[in-house]
């Protein structure tokens, strides 16, 4: 009894960075094989991807920008080599028909929440999306796959209200600005702060025009662990999404948040990644909006595949899985049976003062948190 769609493909691997580049293909290599020994492969149901078409993307992507980009891929193919569309990001002769598939893969994962079987869905791709612009790459991001997605839905499956949560380590600044002014779609972030992307990712950016209200950024001191996203999911992501009233949820599942993940610096452990999910999928029933999630960050491929394993499993089976058992002697925690006290933050006082701070300035706007 399957409930969720994983929508995956091998040719994700053939996007290439730089050499020592985090991003690599390692990333979705360490998924598979986590996927495949755990038997989970087996208990979802698979649906390749398709590439988005010129037409999907440029619903939040400028059709300048596609051009360039296709300059970019052949200077790429010419030169044989990887070139650079950022500081961070990089294009190699397939990337361009890869980045395609990544955001079709999205709406594959969409399209599949029509078959009432399907509770959820989750796109297991690279490169991932949220950094990316209207009409710029930026962070190891080329197109915004979940903007693209939440755009679909609204056109093609009529789902009018989306709420997505970001809980990747970074501020999703690309999807923020895409939705800025949009009282459709509703942005949460999650993200350390201050952090990468500079100056971005406050909480007093809080939506334009009739958009305003509706993005909540909950910026988290370096040190937060499972205690303050826990604490941060009841106290404000939970009510609002449930007094917004959606029709589909979104999720960029990044998980550089991990404790050891080699670029943030949060503490989030797997087993906190298995209750964030389990939250998910209490907020999926408690509003009856679908759930999908969308690969973004996370750069330690040990703990990102388990992690992302734990997330599948958990909307698979509609409850908690404890990672304990599904990766057992290869978890070493010592009762592999329970979850484990959920770790604290470095500094629970400064998490608990900054998560009042945002509940009190977002009051204004949602009754839930008075
Ligand atoms: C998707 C993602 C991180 C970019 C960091 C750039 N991007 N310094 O996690
Ligand atoms: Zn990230």
């Amino acid at each position: 009894m399957s409930k969720l769609v994983l929508v995956r493909d091998t040719r994700f691997q053939d996007h290439l960075n730089p050499e020592l580049h985090p991003e690599s293909p390692q990333r979705l290599k360490a998924i598979d094989k986590v996927l495949k020994r755990t038997q989970v492969i087996a208990e979802v149901r698979q649906e390749a991807p398709r590439p988005a078409s010129e037409d999907d993307l440029c619903v939040v992507h400028e059709p300048a920008y596609i051009e360039h980009l296709q300059s970019d891929r052949e200077k790429a193919r010419k030169s044989c080599r990887i070139v650079p569309l950022d500081a961070d990001t990089f294009m190699c002769p397939d990337t361009y028909e890869i980045a395609r598939l990544a955001a079709g893969a999205g709406l594959v994962a969409v399209e599949a929440l029509k078959n009432p079987d399907a509770t959820s869905s989750f796109v297991a791709v690279r490169p991932p999306g949220h950094h990316a612009l209207e009409d710029k790459a930026m962070g190891f991001c080329i197109f915004n796959n979940i903007a693209i997605a939440a755009r679909y839905a609204q056109k093609h499956l009529g789902l009018k209200k989306v709420f997505i949560i970001d809980w990747d380590v970074h501020h999703g600044n690309g999807t923020q600005a895409m939705f800025y002014n949009d009282p459709t779609v509703f942005f949460v972030s999650f993200h350390q702060y201050p952090f990468w992307p500079p100056d971005t990712g406050w909480y007093k950016e809080d939506g334009a025009g009739d958009g305003k209200g509706y993005n909540l950024n909950i910026p988290l001191p370096a040190g937060t662990g499972d205690r303050g996203y826990l604490k941060a999911w009841d106290e404000l992501v939970r009510p609002v999404c449930l007094e917004y009233g959606p029709d589909l949820i979104m999720l960029s599942a990044g998980y550089d948040a991990h404790q050891f993940d080699p670029l943030g610096q949060q503490q989030i452990t797997t087993d906190g990644y298995a209750l964030l999910s389990e939250r998910l999928v209490d907020l999926s029933c408690a509003s009856g909006a679908k759930v999908v999630g969308f690969l973004e960050g996370g750069y330690n491929t040990n703990t990102l595949s388990q992690s992302v394993v734990s997330t599948i499993a958990v909307l698979n089976s509609g409850k908690l899985v404890v990672p304990g058992a599904l990766f057992g002697g290869a978890r070493h925690t010592g009762d592999e049976t329970l979850v484990k006290p959920v770790t604290g933050d470095r500094d629970p006082a400064q998490v608990d003062e900054r998560i009042a701070d945002i509940k009190a300035y977002f009051a204004k706007y949602w009754r839930s948190l008075r």
